[in-house]
């Protein structure tokens, strides 16, 4: 690294919610931030950021950073507000917290997700502070509790493969992933393979821009992924012989409860799965018998096919074709969807978080720990952050306990993130709701804020983190001080303790203090994680080629307690499920990430807002026809949960969308949306069968010409997208 005299290089880590938790090296020239650029000596980074983070610097010095404390002027959710101090806004806000919680502190709410993954300014100080307080506890279930619960319930945990022997894969299987968007340096790796003679196959509905980059596309419907494992496994079963099928030695010892699979297995024929999934019988059939014979064959699966009611159980049935071809035999075979479990006992959870300061209200041994069967949960009642809509909409019942007063949100958007936002926007319109947002923008949650607080970003504070998508942990140093007024969350919690007259020690920790120590240093190596800014954890090369999972049995589990043996779940909203809406709305949407946004992170940086131009809808030709809408026409989705506005994406060069089914971008701000939604309006709250979590991509919709509709003329932008 060369650097002039006035110039430095600060070692970060990006804060997003993406698998690759990269290293950055941050290059600050006279105190500002010049260069956001990949460290090169990272393994998996290895020099290289995506397009989003390489304009961090854009993001951090936008000119609408909100840089001082605001107060609400207008009606809830206009998003007007004046300036007042840190003092006014933060007595204020602990006078209205401390009143709230004399009555009971569970009628306040945090709501937080992955705005940023590091331990000190998530989930640490504001854990402490949380659980001192005795607030509701949120389920943070928005994004991965599906996949998650459901790799547990099979592994033990949230592990599986290393993301860089992908390199030496001879087939890859990228399962409900688009890596160019989501996870571009595990695509590097699976690059590396095809280069070496690897097959690569893409499991999608969308043709996305992975998909076309694979040697085979298997455009399944959504919701169906499950139905496809089950007619692998068929394969895999009835066409068992040497060298091509199942891994008997590697089942007997490491596999419990195969029969009970076998069974389930044998009533899935290529041609009934075929039939659910809309693809060919004998796409399966040959899919079966390149994943039976090759080695190491190796699954990228993520996030993106577990948002559907049945996404838990194709989960498991997923996980489980690795331990019957014996995959994991080899360190370029298996599986991963994250690694985050492999941290676990690395990080200092208890010491980060202090759940046993929920003692303080609600007595010994309520550390929010689930109760042991017959026992009484001690500790407050659980929200879940996928059905805000309906939780702040409800009155106080024994059932919900107190109604929400008061709600504090940090590294969330959910006003535009959540589902059936309609219901969402007008739960925090509640004039009688106390909102506090921390942010860096106005956001389309901010707009309904009472005090907007500016918080610090990740180029202005201390973290740590872990990752879902390698096993280093990072450390990350502020490369400059915050910018105007803003504080980061963990000092925005510790002064709201110190004024709720929180006198523990533990809300002393600076943010440097805890960053530092929050790793056990038997696990990370302190000095190298200080030195390098990052430190690989001691996980084996193929964790599982001797069994060895995670679970009481250290084998893989098929009939797992509470969730019993996986199976195919149809939709909730699909033909085979509920015909007669399926007649009125009957295209399949899913709303899967804009490669230049991360959730609705980066819609408000201009030259990426720029790359993506308008919330689009991807569309076939032959249902666009059907409907007499043209590429680059406006048009109309709705169901009988809203409606929202797009531009028609029809067939092209790449004809993305597959009959059937079509694809709304996202995560937009609702503010840059024509008529002031986003796809979010026609989502639904009902919850995936394991893990709690929203079905974003189980929803259907009809579609029309926007000027059939009598909507929004060409021109006729609201306010806020017409900048
Ligand atoms: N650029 C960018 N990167 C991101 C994000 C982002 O918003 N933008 N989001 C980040 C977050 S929060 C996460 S959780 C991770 C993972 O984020 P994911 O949401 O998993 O993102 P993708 O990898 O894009 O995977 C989604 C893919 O799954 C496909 N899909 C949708 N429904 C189904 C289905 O039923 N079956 C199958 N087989 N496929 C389906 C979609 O068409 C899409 O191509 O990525 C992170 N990285
Ligand atoms: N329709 C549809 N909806 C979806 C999805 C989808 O695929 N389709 N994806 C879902 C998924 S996978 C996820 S993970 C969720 C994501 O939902 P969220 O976790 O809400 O993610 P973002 O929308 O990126 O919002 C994060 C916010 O945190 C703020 N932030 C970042 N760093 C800090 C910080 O240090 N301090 C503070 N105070 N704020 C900070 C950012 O400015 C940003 O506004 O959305 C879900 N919603
Ligand atoms: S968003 Fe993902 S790929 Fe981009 S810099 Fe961050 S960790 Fe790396
Ligand atoms: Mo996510």
């Amino acid at each position: 690294m060369t650097a002039s005299s006035s110039s430095r290089v600060v070692q970060a880590v990006c804060p997003h919610d993406c698998p690759d938790t990269c290293a950055l090296h941050v290059t600050v020239t006279d105190g500002r931030v010049v260069r956001v650029a990949g460290d090169p000596e990272h393994p998996t980074t290895h020099g290289a950021l995506c397009t989003k983070v390489s304009r961090y610097a854009e993001r951090t010095y936008h000119a609408e950073r909100v840089l001082q404390p605001l107060k609400r002027v207008g009606r809830k959710g206009e998003g007007r507000f004046e300036p007042v101090s840190w003092d006014a806004a933060l007595d204020d806000i602990a006078a209205r917290l401390k009143a709230i919680a004399a009555r009971d502190p569970q009628a306040i709410l945090p709501y937080s997700y992955a705005g940023t993954m590091g331990l000190v300014q998530g989930e640490g100080m504001a854990a402490r502070f949380w659980h001192r307080l005795g607030a509701s506890f949120l389920d943070r279930t928005i994004c991965s509790n599906a996949g998650g619960e459901a790799l547990v319930a099979t592994y033990g945990a949230k592990v599986g493969m290393h993301v860089e022997h992908y390199a030496e894969s001879r087939l890859i299987l990228i399962w409900g992933s688009n890596p160019i968007t989501s996870s571009v340096h595990f695509w590097n790796y699976a690059q590396q393979a095809k280069r070496a003679g690897a097959k690569l196959v893409c499991i999608d509905p969308r043709r996305s821009e992975t998909a076309e980059k694979c040697h085979q596309h298997i455009a399944l419907l959504p919701g169906t992924d499950g139905a496809l494992a089950l007619a692998l496994m068929h394969e895999l079963i009835v066409h068992d012989h040497r060298d091509h099928g199942l891994d008997h030695d590697y089942i007997e010892r490491h596999v419990e409860g195969f029969e009970k699979l076998r069974e389930r297995a044998l009533a899935w024929p290529p041609e009934r799965a075929a039939a659910v999934c809309g693809i060919d019988a004998a796409v399966i059939a040959e899919l079966a018998r390149e994943y039976g014979s090759t080695r190491p064959a190796a699954i990228r699966l993520n996030y993106g096919m577990q948002r559907v009611r049945g996404g838990g159980n194709a989960v498991r049935l997923i996980a489980l074709l690795p331990c019957l071809v014996g995959a994991w035999r080899h360190r370029a075979g298996g599986l991963l969807l994250s690694t985050s479990g492999w941290f676990r006992g690395a990080r200092r959870d208890a010491w980060l978080q202090r759940p046993d300061l929920l003692e303080a209200v609600y007595g010994p041994a309520a550390d929010g720990k689930k109760a042991e069967k017959g026992e009484k949960a001690k500790g407050p009642r659980t929200i879940n952050m996928s059905t805000i809509g309906d939780d702040l909409l409800r009155e106080s019942s024994p059932e919900f306990g107190p109604r929400v007063e008061a709600l504090v949100v940090y590294n969330s958007n959910p006003v535009a993130v959540a589902p059936d936002s309609a219901k969402v926007a007008r739960g925090f319109a509640r004039e009688d709701l106390f909102t506090v947002v921390l942010e860096h923008f106005l956001t389309d949650t901010a707009d309904h804020a009472d005090y907007v607080l500016p918080a610090t970003t990740q180029l202005e504070h201390w973290d740590a983190h872990t990752a879902y998508g390698h096993v280093y942990a990072m450390l990350n140093r502020p490369a400059i001080a915050p910018l105007g007024q803003a504080r980061s969350n963990a000092e925005i919690f510790r002064q709201l303790a110190r004024r709720m007259g929180f006198t523990e020690p533990c809300f002393s920790d600076s943010d440097e203090t805890m960053a530092l120590a929050a790793f056990d240093p038997t696990r990370v190596k302190p000095g190298e994680l200080e030195r390098k800014g990052w430190s690989r954890l001691a996980i084996g090369e193929a964790p599982f080629a001797n069994g060895d999972f995670p679970t009481p049995s250290g084998k893989a589990v098929v009939d797992a307690p509470g969730v019993g043996v996986p199976d195919y779940l149809p939709n909730y909203e699909s033909v085979l499920s509920s015909p007669a809406l399926a007649g009125r709305y009957p295209l399949a949407m899913i709303s899967p990430p804009a490669r230049h946004f991360l959730n609705s992170s980066f819609v408000n940086v201009p030259s990426l807002r720029a790359a993506e131009g308008e919330p689009v809808l991807e569309m076939h030709e032959g249902d666009a026809a059907a409907r007499g809408i043209a590429d680059g026409e406006l048009v109309r989705i709705f169901n009988d949960r809203g409606s929202t506005l797009a531009r028609a994406v029809v067939g092209g060069v790449t004809g993305r969308a597959r009959p059937g089914v079509v694809h709304g971008l996202g995560v937009w701000w609702r503010k840059f949306g024509r008529d002031g939604t986003n796809v979010n309006q026609l989502t639904h709250q009902r919850l995936t069968d394991i893990g709690r979590a929203p079905a974003f991509y189980d929803c259907l919709v009809q579609v029309e010409r926007a000027a059939a509709a009598g909507a929004a003329s060409e021109g006729g932008t609201s306010a806020a997208a017409a900048e």
